[in-house]
C-alpha cells in the first residue's frame, strides 16, 4: 500500500518537473514590455467598448482596481510603479517640487535634474546594470534622466508631440533587433488623461472618442508584436498611473477668500496644495484650517498615516487636500475633470492587464497595489528588487510559475471537505447503524476485520 502510494506520488510529481521542463528554453530570457496609459480610470473598462483592449484581457489576466499612491498625480505614481516604493520614500512626492535647502524646483517640463530622481533606483536602471541585459524607453517619465548615473540603452526624450505609432515604432525595433539583448522596455501615452481633464470623464461621447484611439493603440500595439513573432514569448503589461474624477465650477475653493497671498507661497496647487509658510506658520495654518468645508487642513506631522505621505523633506510643512471633485484654486484654470485626490477614492483607481508565458490566461482578480507591480516585475525578470513597499504574494495569482488559492477558493475548499466529510460520516453512520441491526455473527465479522489488518499494513 505505502509503496503503491510512493510510486504514484513520484510519477506525479517528475511529471510535473518534466513538463516544467520541457518549455524552460522557451522561457529563457524573461523579457517585458511595461506601458502606461495616462488616466486609464479602472471603470473604463466597464462603461465603453474596447474590444482590442478585452482580447488581451481574455488571453491574459486583469486586475480589476489598482491602489496607486497618494498624491494620486502622474510622476509620483509613474515612480511607484518602477521602485515599488510610496512617494515619501521614492521622492517624487508631487508633479511640481521644491527643495528648501537648495532651493531647486521641479516641475513637469523641468524634470531632468536626477538630484529628485536618486532616493531610488528604477527597475530599468536595475535591468540596464545586468549583464547582457539593456533596457528601453519610449517617454516613461524619468526615462530620459540619468538616475545614478545611468539612462536605459535607447530611450527618447519627453516630447509630448511625438505621435504613439512613433514611440512604439521606436520599441518595436529596438525589442527586435539589439544586442545585448532589451529585457525590459517601456512606453508611455499622455492619453486618455488630456481628455479626461478637458472634458470631464463624464462626457461619454467625448471620452467614447479618445478611447477608441487608445483602444486602436493597443491593436496596434498587438499587431506589431505578433509581426514581428515577439507576441507569445514577450510579457506585456498594460497599466496607468491614476484615474479622473468630475469636476463643477460650483466646487471651488478659494484660498484668497481666507488668507492674504503675501503669508505664503504655494509649491503645488490642486486638488492637494503643497503650502511653504513665509513666517508664522501657526498663523497660515489657522487660516486656512476652517477655510472651506471640503477641504481637509494638516499640518505635515498630522497627515493621516495611510497616506505615507510626511517622512520626506520635498512634502511642505501644510497640505491642503481638496474632497473628491473639489478644486482649489487661486490663479489657475478650472479643469472640468482632475485627479490626485485621497487614493482610497474608486474613481483615483487604474488598472492593470497582463499577457504573455509569466502570466496565467483569463484570470480575473479584484485588487492589488501599484506598489506591487515592481516586485512582480523583479520576479518575471529575475532582477533582485530594491527594498521596497510592495507585497509579491499579492501577485502570485497573477503568475502563471506561482502556487495561488485566493480567498473565495480557499474558504470553498474549506466549505467543499467539510461538506464531503459530513456526508461522509452520515453515510457510514446510516450504513453501520443499518448493518448492526440484521446482523447474527457479530462476533464473526468482528474476527474477520481482525485479519484483514495486516494486509494493509
Ligand atoms: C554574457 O554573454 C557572454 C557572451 O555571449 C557570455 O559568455 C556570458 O556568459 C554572458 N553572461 C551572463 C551572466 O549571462
Ligand atoms: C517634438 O516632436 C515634434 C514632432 O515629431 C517635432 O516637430 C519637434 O521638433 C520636437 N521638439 C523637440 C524639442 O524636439
Ligand atoms: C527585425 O529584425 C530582423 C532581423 O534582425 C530584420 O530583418 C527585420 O527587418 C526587423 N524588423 C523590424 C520591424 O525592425
Ligand atoms: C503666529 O501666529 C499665531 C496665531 O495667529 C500668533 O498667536 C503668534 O503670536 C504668531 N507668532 C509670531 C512669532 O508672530
Ligand atoms: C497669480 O497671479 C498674480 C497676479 O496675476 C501673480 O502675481 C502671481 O504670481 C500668480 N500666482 C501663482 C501661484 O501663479
Ligand atoms: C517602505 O519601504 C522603505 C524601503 O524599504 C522603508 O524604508 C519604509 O519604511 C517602508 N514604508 C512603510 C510604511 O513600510
Ligand atoms: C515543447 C513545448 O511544450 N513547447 C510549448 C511551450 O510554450 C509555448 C507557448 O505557451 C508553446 O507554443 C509551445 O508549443
Amino acid at each position: 500500500m505505502m509503496s503503491t502510494m510512493k510510486l504514484v506520488l513520484t510519477l506525479l510529481f517528475s511529471g510535473i518537473i518534466t513538463s516544467c521542463r520541457s518549455n524552460s528554453t522557451y522561457n529563457l530570457v524573461p523579457r517585458l514590455l511595461l506601458v502606461s496609459f495616462d488616466g486609464f480610470r479602472a471603470d473604463y473598462l466597464k462603461k465603453y467598448e474596447l474590444p482590442h483592449l478585452r482580447n488581451f484581457i481574455e488571453e491574459g489576466v486583469l486586475v480589476e482596481h489598482v491602489k496607486n499612491v497618494f498624491i494620486t498625480k502622474t510622476f509620483p505614481n509613474h515612480y511607484s510603479i518602477v521602485t515599488g516604493l510610496y512617494e515619501e520614500n521614492h521622492g517624487i512626492v508631487a508633479n511640481s517640487m521644491y527643495d528648501a535647502e537648495t532651493q531647486k524646483r521641479f516641475s513637469e517640463s523641468k524634470d531632468k535634474d536626477p538630484f529628485w530622481w536618486n532616493e531610488a533606483t528604477p527597475i530599468w536602471v536595475t535591468n540596464e546594470l545586468e549583464e547582457n541585459r539593456t533596457s528601453a524607453a519610449a517617454m516613461w517619465p524619468g526615462t530620459d534622466v540619468a538616475i545614478h548615473n545611468t539612462t536605459p540603452s535607447y530611450f527618447m526624450n519627453y516630447n509630448s508631440s511625438v505621435t504613439f505609432d512613433e514611440r512604439l515604432d521606436n520599441i518595436a525595433k529596438w525589442l527586435n533587433n539589439s544586442d545585448p539583448l532589451v529585457t525590459f522596455a517601456t512606453l508611455y501615452w499622455e492619453e486618455p488623461d488630456a481628455s479626461g481633464h478637458k472634458y470631464g470623464p463624464e462626457d461619454k461621447e467625448q471620452m467614447s472618442v479618445v478611447l477608441k484611439e487608445v483602444d486602436n493603440h493597443v491593436g496596434h500595439l498587438v499587431h506589431k508584436l505578433k509581426t514581428l513573432g515577439l507576441w507569445e514569448s514577450l510579457n506585456v503589461i498594460i497599466t496607468s498611473d491614476h484615474g479622473m474624477t468630475q469636476c463643477s465650477k460650483d466646487k471651488m475653493i478659494k484660498l484668497d477668500a481666507c488668507i492674504d497671498r503675501s503669508s505664503y507661497t504655494i509649491v503645488d496647487t490642486t486638488p492637494v496644495a503643497a503650502i511653504l509658510p513665509k513666517e508664522n506658520q501657526t498663523y497660515v495654518f489657522k487660516k486656512l484650517e476652517h477655510c472651506n468645508t471640503h477641504m481637509k487642513v494638516y499640518l505635515k506631522d498630522g497627515i493621516p498615516e495611510r497616506f505615507h505621505y510626511q517622512h520626506n523633506k520635498r512634502i511642505q510643512p501644510v497640505l491642503l487636500v481638496a474632497d473628491e471633485g473639489w478644486t482649489i484654486v487661486l490663479n489657475e484654470s478650472f479643469k472640468l475633470g482632475d485627479h490626485g485626490y485621497d487614493n482610497s477614492l474608486p474613481s483615483m483607481h487604474p488598472f492593470l492587464a497582463a499577457h504573455g508565458p509569466a502570466f496565467h490566461k483569463g484570470y480575473k482578480h479584484s485588487t492589488i497595489n501599484i506598489v506591487d507591480i515592481y516586485p512582480m516585475m523583479c520576479h518575471i525578470l529575475g532582477l533582485k528588487p530594491h527594498p521596497n513597499n510592495g507585497t509579491f504574494s499579492n501577485t502570485k495569482c497573477l503568475l502563471a510559475d506561482q502556487w495561488c488559492i485566493n480567498l473565495p477558493e480557499a474558504i470553498g475548499i474549506v466549505i467543499g471537505a467539510f461538506l464531503v466529510l459530513t456526508t461522509l460520516t452520515c453515510l457510514i453512520i446510516i450504513m453501520k447503524n443499518k448493518l448492526s441491526v440484521p446482523r447474527p455473527f457479530s462476533r464473526l465479522q468482528l474476527q474477520e476485520e481482525d485479519d484483514d489488518d495486516p494486509l494493509i499494513g
